[in-house]
């Protein structure tokens, strides 16, 4: 049994995230979670909300709340509509958390103790007409490096540069569209990555196994141009962390809060300590999954997140880690994903367009969603959903597949041997064929779940299904019925056991769906099949079942066209 803490990229507490968010971070997280907990492994899985920086601060200019108020809001809302997705996280924290706020400015204590922060009088751009310092997101600009017209002052969503919003060719706010921008002087703390290079360098080489995804990314921006730049990690807003040396003031910071993403990786750190508070546990318990002088030194950590996160998680937040001198967790594999595209374009939340977490609940249960968006997950290229794509997987898969499979054979049961698993028969060679090739395909399925493979996971967990229908052409119980009952109890008695083995096999894709079926099984807790011909014989003669009710009802072309139509426009 190892213990593994799993982290998913923070989503921005500013409004509901889409679907394609939820497929490149959450979802697929919840996935290998939930695996890891059915293997029985130790599993710590820690979200949170990312509630600092200025897209917090003008969403609640525009509700009109204090931004605290609407962190707190919006915090409840995310959690509520994870929870409808059933996204099993240990936590759901939120970066505003005392605990973070600690723990962030420890970090800073400690880089600045150990040499890693320069105090620099910095130029900063002020916008005239806003009468404001503008920070990073609310300047747009042409990106320096590739050419972008609308790349941030943060970072270039093109390219995925990490900028300065002085990089910025033809800069103007986004609050007024004024190019009236002055770059006027502040003082700010710079994290001095450049320190830190050749050991994350030599970390992330020593990464082989990472997708190629992951580390391309950082090591295009280790090596391109000059290198690993010097970061600034303090802004002049009112909302965030204030800049502190520890618990102690700090010379000439007043009024300045740390930069967003300085703060919002700490969380994964602060989040388990909201944990152990919440579930009344001691410092040392969450300690024991992130400090390695305190039990951490045998934990897996695997982190979530779309391409964009990556420079942050394999740059930035190592720097602040390797900078403290202490002996923190560093993660040892990061996943990470292209993005899912929106019916020939792209999902946005700024532009309202696609399908966003809580309209999808309001037209079909959490399972359909969590199918068609991992089994399309955008692993190594950007993947696209559409709607016709989505009814037709929905309805082959988890109707006529799945679906079709539970509902003939319990029926059939039902009918000719009454709710309990027949007596009679022996199984044939055809039956333990059957079992020995999936006993072969569960490795393979096992294999991929491990790998974090889920395209290649979701294709075998499918073809693991379409066996059973295959399976019932062949042994044809309702013919041999007529002629020969006891083969065709067997059959039967083999097919019910397989609806077990799929219950528990779909369980991390579809865990309602999963959870129904082997409750109407009689068999709420099945375990995982570790020995699957042993599991293929778990029920035997007399063991009562219901007949599921309907498992998944087909997506017709009416509901398709309507909602092709209803989510054509922008949500406003
Ligand atoms: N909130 C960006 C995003 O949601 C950011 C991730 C933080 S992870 C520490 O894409
Ligand atoms: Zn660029």
């Amino acid at each position: 049994m190892a213990r593994i803490l799993i982290t998913s990229a923070l989503p921005y507490i500013n409004g509901i995230k889409h679907l394609g968010n939820l497929v490149g971070s959450q979802l697929p997280a919840d996935l290998y979670a939930r695996y890891m907990r059915e293997r029985g492994h130790e599993v710590m899985f820690i979200c949170a909300t990312d509630e600092h920086g200025t897209p917090a601060e003008l969403a609640a200019a525009k509700t009109g709340e204090e931004v605290d108020a609407y962190c707190a809001r919006m915090h409840d809302e995310q959690a509520k509509l994870a929870d409808g997705f059933r996204l099993s996280f240990d936590h759901y924290g939120r970066s505003s958390s005392p605990q973070n706020h600690k723990l962030t400015q420890h970090f800073a204590g400690q880089l600045r103790k150990n040499g890693f922060l320069d105090e620099v009088s910095e130029k900063q751009v002020y916008s005239v007409a806003d009468g404001r310092f503008l920070p990073d997101r609310y300047i747009e600009g042409t990106c320096p490096n590739c050419g972008f017209e609308d790349a941030r002052g943060d970072q270039c969503d093109n390219c995925t540069k990490q900028l300065d919003p002085t990089d910025l060719i033809d800069a103007h706010s986004t609050i007024s569209g004024s190019t009236d921008l002055e770059v006027r002087e502040t003082k700010h703390l710079h994290l001095r990555q450049s320190l830190l290079k050749d050991k994350i360098d030599a970390w992330i080489s020593s990464k082989t196994d990472w997708p190629i995804l992951t580390t391309s990314i950082a090591k295009k921006w280790l090596h391109d141009g000059d290198g690993l730049q010097d970061r600034g990690i303090t802004r002049d807003l009112n909302w965030g962390v204030p800049v502190k040396d520890g618990e102690n003031d700090w010379d000439g910071m007043d009024g300045k809060v740390f930069y967003v993403w300085f703060d919002a990786p700490v969380e994964y750190i602060a989040a388990t300590a909201e944990w152990a508070e919440a579930n009344g546990k001691s410092e040392a318990d969450w300690e024991r999954w992130w400090r390695t002088d305190k039990g951490a030194d045998d934990v897996k950590y695997v982190q979530f997140m779309g391409k964009d996160n990556v420079p942050f998680h394999t740059l930035s937040f190592p720097a602040t880690l390797f900078g403290s001198q202490e002996p923190w967790k560093v993660v040892d594999y990061i996943k990470s994903f292209n993005y899912l595209n929106y019916d020939g374009g792209q999902f946005s939340t700024s532009r309202g367009r696609g399908v966003f977490m809580d309209q999808a609940l309001e037209i079909l249960p959490a399972d359909y969603w969590r199918w068609w968006l991992l089994s399309h997950a955008p692993e190594n290229s950007d993947a696209e959903f559409t709607w016709e794509n989505f009814q037709g997987s929905i309805n082959k898969d988890l109707a006529d597949v799945l679906g079709n499979f539970v509902s003939r054979v319990t029926k059939f049961c039902r009918s000719k041997f009454g709710e309990e698993v027949p007596a009679g028969g022996t199984y044939s060679d055809v039956e333990n064929k059957l079992i020995a090739d999936l006993a072969a395909k569960v490795a393979v399925y096992e294999g991929h779940m491990e790998a974090m493979e889920i395209r290649k996971a979701a294709n075998e967990l499918r073809s693991i299904w379409v066996m059973g229908n295959e399976y019932l052409q062949t042994a044809a119980p309702w013919a041999a019925f007529k002629t020969d009952p006891d083969a065709a109890a067997a059959s039967v008695r083999l097919s019910l056991n397989l609806i077990r083995l799929y219950g528990v096999l779909s369980r991390p894709f579809i865990p309602d769906a999963s959870a129904a079926i082997l409750s109407d099984m009689g068999d709420a807790d099945a375990a995982w099949p570790t020995d699957v011909a042993a599991a293929m014989g778990t029920f035997e003669a007399g063991h009562a079942f219901t007949v599921p009710a309907v498992t998944f009802a087909k997506i017709s072309d009416d509901d398709r066209e309507a909602w092709a139509e209803k989510f054509a426009g922008v949500r406003t």
